[in-house]
């Protein structure tokens, strides 16, 4: 057992009944996130399946303060708070917007943009479930090329799904991950983490969705296993600048190969128009971005280390 898990915070702060649906990664993820961050955090929350799961004002299932803001403000209004928190010399609270991705890769890009431009002293969370999920599974800039969602109904999504880590490193950052539900000792150690650094911090957070992929709600983890044994969803830190991988990503990165990519694209119903060509796409494409990340790691170690 990890040493971790005697570590991790037992309090819960999302209350007994939420309005997140049966299996949702999102619940599980957040779960863990908020033990991570704990208590004098506010958190920022655009429209979206997570602000459905706080709740509707004067009742909410979480136990702490979320702000909703609109869609394109996040990084604005998470900005605002920091700056007011500070000027009343709250110096000791954490600001953590948590914005999906359509909230994040499509139409929230620009103020988020101009937060980790000012470095803004606060951490930005994009939890990617692969759509627009709380209006009904529409398509988002993330979303993966061969998906079916209710605006690419026939032919499915036929382009790759938008680097947002990339965006987000060219702003030369102090921190930032990729985490996923599936692997929650993971993503706690990195939400800890990334409150003690001060400047923008990004996390890049995979969340399975069982009825917006199509999958039985039993199968979450499984799902969420498969992105990362896979590559399409590896997990690592970028720390000024320097790569690595960590948990399950760093194993298969030593031992030397991961699994085919259909093993993951079958059980979800969403790829079930995917042609044997999409799928070679889809698995060079994955290929392609792993050969980078060894490479970068590899390279980044010599680095660290000479
Ligand atoms: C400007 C604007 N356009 C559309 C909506 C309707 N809307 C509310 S939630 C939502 C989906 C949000 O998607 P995402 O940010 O990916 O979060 P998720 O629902 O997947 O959790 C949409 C389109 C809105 N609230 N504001
Ligand atoms: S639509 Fe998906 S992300 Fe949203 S609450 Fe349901 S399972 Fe969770």
């Amino acid at each position: 057992m990890p040493e971790t898990l005697f570590k991790i915070n037992a309090k819960e702060y999302i209350l007994p009944g939420n309005r997140s649906c049966q299996g949702c990664g999102l619940s599980l993820a957040y779960r863990m996130a908020l033990k991570a961050l704990r208590e004098k955090t506010i958190m920022v929350l655009g429209p979206s399946c997570l602000c459905v799961l706080h709740g509707l004002y004067p009742s909410t299932a979480v136990l702490i303060p979320g702000f909703n803001t609109t869609f394109a403000s996040a990084g604005a209004a998470a900005s605002g708070l920091v700056a007011g928190l500070r000027a009343l010399g709250r110096d000791n609270e954490t600001v953590c917007a948590f914005i999906g991705d359509g909230g994040t890769s499509d139409m929230g890009i620009q103020s988020l943009s101009g937060a980790a431009e000012r470095q803004t002293d606060f951490i930005y969370v994009c939890y990617d479930n692969e759509g627009y999920m709380n209006t009904g599974t529409q398509r988002s800039s993330a979303t993966p090329l061969g998906a079916i969602t209710t605006t690419t109904p026939i032919y499915t999504k036929e382009e790759h799904k938008k680097d947002l880590v990339r965006i987000m490193e060219a702003h030369e950052i102090p921190y930032i991950a990729t985490a996923n539900a599936a692997y929650p000792i993971d993503l706690y150690d990195k939400f800890v983490k990334a409150k003690k650094i001060k400047g923008t911090r990004y996390i890049h957070l995979f969340i399975p969705c069982p009825p917006g992929w199509g999958f039985p709600p039993k199968d979450t983890i499984k799902i969420g296993r498969l992105a990362v044994e896979t590559g399409v969803f590896p997990l690592f830190e970028i720390e000024n600048g320097k790569f690595h991988f960590t948990g399950r990503s760093r194993a298969l990165a030593e031992r030397g190969h991961k699994i085919p990519v259909s093993t993951y694209l079958e059980r979800q119903a969403r790829f079930q128009k995917m042609t044997p060509a999409q799928v070679n796409v889809f698995q060079q494409w994955v290929d392609r971005r792993w050969e980078d990340f060894l490479r970068r790691a590899e390279a980044d170690a010599k680095h660290f280390l000479s």
